[in-house]
């Protein structure tokens, strides 16, 4: 690990650890496995996902209570040491690793459940359960989380809630916004945050806990949190069909709105190279032909045969319409999982590769293709490919490209201009994945200046000494 690997990047002005510290903190953090300081034991924390973002921090900590990391902050707030909240470490946008030697605090045995409301669907946990297993968890009670991601065998629900993460059950449970009831978090001094609602309903004040959502750890380290789980569809169908154009996405998108209606709940793209990474890296098949275009549609329910019957009926009418050329309807659970993996694993497939340039755009759909066709032919045979896919009912593109290794020339071809696209149709330039280390210097492109100094003063009154989460999502003064 080298310490200077971003060379043009000041490193603000924060003390170094010392002797001292560590000694400070294994007092507090008694027991094995708590406070990690050996390099190999480390470096993992301080690599991102992507592998392309890597710090070089000397220090990880793994808290198990909300005293504890309030004790942490509270220290190194004093100390001035400066520190990444870290929790399944798959953020995509560089925030959850270190830049230069921050302490990682890793919430990783904040791993408990709390509660459950069995008839409200409130489940109140700790930020480091991993979302896969709270899923399992409340299965056994009928419900299931309102959030689902590729990542979910890793990425933690405080994660989540600090990355704002979208996912494939957005366009039926809506955003996180609305299915956090409450949360607790540690504020940089210390100082415990108690917004822990069940609550539905509550307009008492500000609601201060929508600051935390999407705050990518740099206001404070959330550390536990109430979650809204609806009910489990009893009646899961999945359709995977294939089509030949965007605009026929689009057509059997509008069709499906109206025809599937209240059993809509995920909408999904992917473009014939999307589907060719699965197959080339991952050595996948498709159910189906090959297409230039591929959609996959989820209805659940609470009746398999009213269900079966709607998309039935909408798939002879996009059949007969020569909207869906081919395609292939599944209601087992593994036969369902299988084909929800040739769209989930893309990104894993994708960084086979070599070096992933990764976008994460929000668009007007009818324009949402053209950024792919249009960074195709700018970049030709300077990559290895230029995939698009993804959540179409939310207006949100993936647009990957890969090389070898990382290059300077296409990274040159591809920033500014992907930005500058976007800002162009009043799109985002971070849909679902934030900002972080990556993307934070674009922000204008989506935001106003108005809208960003207010955003800076809010980091400043809440962490004067700048100690959360340095350089990630406001821009480089
Ligand atoms: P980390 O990666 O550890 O951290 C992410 C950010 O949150 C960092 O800035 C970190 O400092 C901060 N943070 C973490 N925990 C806390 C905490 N307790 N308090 C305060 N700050 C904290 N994202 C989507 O939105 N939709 C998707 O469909 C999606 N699919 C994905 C699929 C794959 C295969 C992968 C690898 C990633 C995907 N992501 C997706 C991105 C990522 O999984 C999400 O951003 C996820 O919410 C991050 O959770 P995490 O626990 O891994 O957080
Ligand atoms: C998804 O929807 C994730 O699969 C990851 O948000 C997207 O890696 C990507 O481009
Ligand atoms: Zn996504």
């Amino acid at each position: 690990l080298t310490k200077t690997r971003y060379p043009n990047l000041k490193r603000g002005p924060f003390s170094t650890l010392g002797d001292v510290d560590v000694q400070f903190f294994e007092r507090l953090l008694p027991g094995t496995g708590r406070v990690l300081a050996d390099a190999s034991e480390i470096e993992g924390y301080n690599t991102d996902w992507l592998r392309t973002c890597r710090g070089c921090s000397e220090l990880v900590l793994r808290p198990k209570t909300t005293e504890e990391v309030s004790a942490i902050l509270n220290y190194c707030n004093t100390h001035n040491l400066a520190v990444v909240p870290q929790g399944g470490n798959t953020g995509l946008v560089g925030g959850s690793v270190p830049v230069f030697d921050e302490v990682v605090v890793s919430t990783q045995l904040l791993n408990q459940i709390i509660s459950l409301d069995e008839l409200s669907g409130s489940l109140v946990c700790q930020s480091g359960c991993v979302l896969g297993t709270l899923e399992d968890y409340i299965a056994d009670y009928n419900l299931t989380i309102p959030l689902d991601l590729g990542a979910k065998g890793s990425c933690h629900i405080g994660g989540n809630i600090a990355t704002n993460a979208g996912g494939v059950r957005l366009l039926r449970y809506g955003s996180l916004h609305g299915s956090i009831l409450g949360l607790e978090a540690v504020l940089p001094n210390g100082e415990i945050l108690d917004c822990m609602s069940t609550l539905r309903k509550d307009n008492t004040g500000y609601d201060l806990k929508q600051l935390f959502i999407g705050s990518e750890g740099t206001l404070g380290i959330v550390t536990a949190a109430s979650v809204l789980c609806p009910q489990k569809p009893s009646a899961v169908s999945v359709a995977f069909l294939g089509c030949e154009s965007f605009s026929k996405v689009l057509d059997i998108y509008k069709q499906a709105k109206g025809m599937l209606a209240e059993i809509l709940s995920a909408y999904e793209f992917l473009d014939e190279a999307s589907v060719a990474v699965n197959k080339e890296n991952l050595k996948m098949t498709s159910p189906i032909g090959d297409f230039p275009f591929f959609v996959l549609i989820e209805t659940s329910g609470s009746n398999g045969d009213h269900d079966e019957e709607k998309l039935n009926t909408f798939l002879e009418a996009m059949m007969s319409d020569g909207l869906v050329l081919d395609g292939t309807v599944v209601t087992e659970s593994t036969k369902i999982k299988d084909i929800w993996s040739l769209r989930e694993r893309v990104a894993e497939g994708l960084l086979h590769d070599g070096y992933c340039y990764k976008y994460d755009v929000s668009l007007p759909q009818a324009k949402f293709y053209d950024l792919v066709l249009d960074m195709r032919e700018r970049l030709g045979s300077s990559v290895i490919r230029v995939v698009g896919y993804g959540h179409v009912g939310d207006g949100n593109l993936h647009l990957n490209m890969t090389s070898p290794t990382y290059s300077s020339e296409v990274m040159g071809n591809i920033e500014p201009f992907v930005y500058d696209w976007v800002s162009k149709y009043s799109g985002s330039i971070s849909a679902e994945h934030g900002l972080g280390f990556k993307k934070r210097n674009f922000i204008y492109h989506s935001k106003s200046k108005s809208a960003v100094s207010l955003m800076q003063q809010i980091k400043k009154s809440i962490d004067p000494n700048g100690i959360m989460n340095p350089y990630k999502v406001l821009p480089e003064e």
